[in-house]
């Protein structure tokens, strides 16, 4: 057998440097002398130079934070209409904060109305929680220490603005979309480079802030989670860049490729293919541009939205959709127009053209934003809000939306009217 001690290295005639180990990889190199019984031996062999650069200065950071705030309650709030990106690195985020004695609830405002993220929440038990802004006012929110945000920076949902006054301080922010601003937190990681929140975690994982074993259950539906979510924000991949392939490589020594398999089978409902239906029967096909109005629909199928932008920008000499509509919500009578872009230009950013086409609100808030290839927004109808049982009234409603968000957009999209902003 080799030996790798020091001794041996020492040994060798020529060392010019001397290097931590013996077997070529850049394993462990300061961490394993410290006494922390959190600190574990951080695994490096799959992330990128500059992925390891900023991996060590952020988990060193995080887990200072966390050490902190050891035996808090934490509330982690993911955007309204949470994807398997936000749901699976929250799960993760609660298992790492789990060995610092940090309690952590996962909640979200809205619905999960895709079909693979309530069946990733079925399958695998991904413990968390539906709040509504009305259940939310119920609960003693007095409990909780801090709230954390993944996925999002708070801009999202509807519960940053009940954290606020509340007074519940910002611990945590994690996440890939682009800087919304103001969100001050303790500790944050925010890359608008990288395709995927479950990228950044995994990378956590990597550096050692959770070792994952493969005989434990929990770990396993987590890391397949994980790779659910990754696939998801990056196409299934084909949208990946190299850090995204070497955390999907990580992960692939604990996910259960059969779970992940039953997850991807589940079907969608007849009224997701029905939006979808009226997105391809409604579309306009403007300089590659694909735009779809689909009407009103139920706050449940709101998912329906994204899922119809991802079947149209699928169209041969189509680079970008955009598909919107009503949704309704018959809990608390309120409408919003909701609308998700999908793009395949590399050089358009969804992020800067949905600010650009719909601007702000009297707040300053902007009505929605992206990452890459990907974006969504969200206006509120204000006073003309809230069912109406004629249906001539209903129809007309719907024209003046769906007139005035064509011409926000085509704006941008006709080259003769303004220029589009692809930079
Ligand atoms: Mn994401």
């Amino acid at each position: 057998m080799q030996s790798n001690s020091l001794k041996s290295r020492n040994s060798l005639p020529i060392i010019s440097e001397p290097t931590p180990t013996s077997n070529g990889s850049n394993g462990a190199i300061a961490d394993s002398e410290d006494s922390d019984p959190h600190r574990l031996k951080p695994d490096w062999s799959l992330i990128t130079p500059h992925g390891r650069r900023l991996t060590e200065q952020k988990t060193e950071a995080l887990r200072r934070v966390m050490e902190q705030h050891q035996g808090d309650r934490q509330l982690v709030i993911l955007q309204d209409f949470p994807d398997p990106d936000a749901l699976s690195c929250a799960w993760a985020y609660k298992l790492i904060a789990q060995q610092y004695d940090i309690r952590c609830d996962i909640v979200y405002a809205g619905t999960l109305s895709h079909q693979e993220n309530i069946a990733l929440v079925r399958l695998t038990g991904l413990p968390v929680q539906r709040w509504t802004l009305q259940t939310a006012k119920e609960k003693d929110l007095a409990v909780y220490n801090g709230c954390v945000f993944i996925d999002n920076q708070g801009t999202t949902t509807q519960l940053a603005d009940l954290m606020k006054q509340h007074k519940i301080p910002v611990t945590v922010v994690i996440d890939h979309h682009s800087s919304q601003g103001d969100m001050k937190a303790e500790f944050d990681d925010i890359r608008s480079q990288t395709r995927a929140t479950a990228t950044i975690l995994t990378q956590y994982l990597q550096a050692g802030l959770l070792r994952l074993d493969s005989s434990n259950g929990e770990h396993v539906k987590c890391a397949t989670a994980l790779m659910h979510g990754l696939r998801c924000d990056t196409n299934r991949l084909m949208q990946a860049q190299e850090e995204d392939f070497l955390a999907a490589a990580y992960l692939s020594r604990f996910y259960d490729s059969q779970l992940l398999n039953a997850i991807l089978q589940s079907s969608r409902s007849k009224r997701v293919m029905d939006v979808i239906e009226r997105s391809l029967r409604n579309r306009i096909l403007q300089n590659n541009f694909s735009i779809a109005g689909v009407g009103y629909l139920r706050y449940d199928d709101r998912d329906a939205i994204p899922q119809a932008a991802d079947f149209l920008v699928t169209e041969e000499n189509v680079h970008t959709a955009v598909v919107y509509g009503i949704v309704h919500d018959e809990d608390e009578d309120l409408e919003i127009v909701i609308g998700s872009l999908r793009t395949n230009k590399l050089t358009l950013d969804p992020d800067e053209f949905i600010k650009e086409a719909f601007g702000q609100d009297p707040q300053g808030r902007f009505f929605g934003g992206g990452r890459s290839m990907a974006g969504g927004f969200e206006i509120p109808m204000g006073f003309l809000s809230g069912f109406n049982e004629n249906s001539e009234y209903t129809r007309i409603k719907w024209e003046v939306f769906d007139a005035q968000i064509k011409q926000k957009l085509l704006r941008l999209v006709n080259p003769e009217n303004g220029v589009i902003r692809t930079a």
